[in-house]
């Protein structure tokens, strides 16, 4: 059986990745942080289903503490380490540009000396972002494309990338970037766009919140769904060589389009309920992202199965759902009737 070890196993990928592998018969491992409450709630029914039978098995360590990821990787000699971890949010980073480079940045640089001193060989897995090309309107992004990052966030990114591919051409590790463009799910975290306008529009519908404030909707993104992407992740490790690959849609739409979408989709006119305000924008905008992944096609045979409308579709109905059963608890007077989007965000 091969051993995976994935960092950011609690974040939307990570679950999505976690159980791609175990059902292809993997054991793996994932690094969980400290915190003051459990943040295990996107893996916990892996947990239930893999943990009894040692097929995934936790372990505390953190990004930042090079020495914690080094005493892990040696303990358990990986077949192939799939580094997700990351301060992923672009507005936080400029709020928090020091922790968003140390986690991006030592992180990286603690895998990959760990792989380069390890005596076994060990596949390597950067999560890079398109947020790194810094975006152009009509440009199709891929692979050649120059790395114009525009925020902590990206310029993080940008040094791993570049440390991953230093590592291969230095050590001839096997290390691959996989540059994602935005990809999205039932699961993604709250303050994301996409996932901000599906809960609002499921609370919405059940009355329990009046109106959705955005920041900039003219933006666009070329958005895919995740459990389309884990899978390019895992083909871009079973490739023979290792490489960077793009791996996105080739369309973009705008947040006001996504609106528009997830608000129609239960019958509702978005103009009514969506209100912009400044504190939602960004220093410095990425405004249009729109990526090429034919080299992910033609190399890897990967392609995303899952439309734009399919994915506002499986987010708004899974938010409705959530929705309801909040409305239930709020009535029986078990959860708070309030409830506030965090601020900055
Ligand atoms: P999430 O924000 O959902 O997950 C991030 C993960 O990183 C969480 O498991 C989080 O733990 C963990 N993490 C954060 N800080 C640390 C730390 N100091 N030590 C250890 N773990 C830490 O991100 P996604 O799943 O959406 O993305 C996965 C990766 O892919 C990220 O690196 C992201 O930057 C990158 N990416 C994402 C894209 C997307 O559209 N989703 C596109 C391109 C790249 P906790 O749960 O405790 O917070
Ligand atoms: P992004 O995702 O920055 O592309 O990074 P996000 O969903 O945060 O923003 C997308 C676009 O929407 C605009 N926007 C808002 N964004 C948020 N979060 N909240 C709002 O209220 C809002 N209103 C408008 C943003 O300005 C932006 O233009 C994501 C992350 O997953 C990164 O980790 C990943 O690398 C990239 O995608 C690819």
């Amino acid at each position: 059986m091969k051993i995976a070890l994935i960092t950011g196993i609690t974040g939307q990928d990570g679950y999505y990745l976690s159980r791609f592998l175990l059902n292809e018969n993997y054991i793996v491992h994932g690094i969980v942080r400290r915190s003051s409450n459990f943040n295990t709630q996107r893996i916990d029914n892996l947990i239930s289903e893999y943990g009894p039978e040692k097929k995934l098995i936790l372990h505390y360590a953190d990004l930042t503490d090079s020495s914690s990821i080094h005493a892990l990787v040696s303990k358990i000699l990986p077949d192939e380490i799939y580094n997700l971890g990351a301060q992923s949010h672009v507005a936080v980073s400029f709020l928090n540009p020091g922790y968003t480079a140390d986690v991006s940045i030592s992180g990286t640089t603690a895998l990959l000396e760990s792989i380069k001193n390890s005596p076994k060989k060990i596949k390597f897995y950067q999560a890079s972002s398109s947020e790194m090309f810094g975006g152009k309107e009509n440009t199709l992004l891929d692979e050649t494309s120059l790395l114009d990052p525009k925020s902590p966030y990206a310029a993080a990114k940008v040094f791993s990338h570049n440390l991953t591919k230093i590592y291969r051409d230095s050590y001839g590790i096997f290390g691959v970037n996989g540059i994602l463009f935005n990809h999205e799910s039932p699961l993604r975290g709250e303050t994301f766009v996409t996932r901000k306008i599906s809960r609002a529009v499921g609370r919405i519908k059940n009355n329990l919140q009046s109106k959705l404030t955005l920041g900039n909707i003219h933006a666009f993104r070329d958005w895919g769904f995740a459990g389309d992407y884990v899978k390019g992740m895992y083909m871009m490790m079973q490739h023979e060589t290792p490489d960077d690959f793009v791996l996105s849609t080739g369309e973009t739409h705008s947040v006001k389009e996504f609106s528009e979408l997830a608000f129609a989709h239960v019958g509702l006119d978005w103009k009514e309920f969506v209100i912009t305000d400044k504190r939602y924008e960004r220093p410095n905008e990425v405004h249009h992202l729109l990526g090429n992944s034919e080299k992910a096609k033609k190399i890897l045979k990967w392609e995303p199965e899952t439309s734009f409308e399919k994915l506002v579709q499986i987010m708004v109905e899974a938010d409705v759902k959530k929705a309801e059963q909040e409305k239930l608890l709020i009535s029986e007077g078990l959860l708070s009737p309030t409830w506030e989007h965090p601020i900055g965000l």
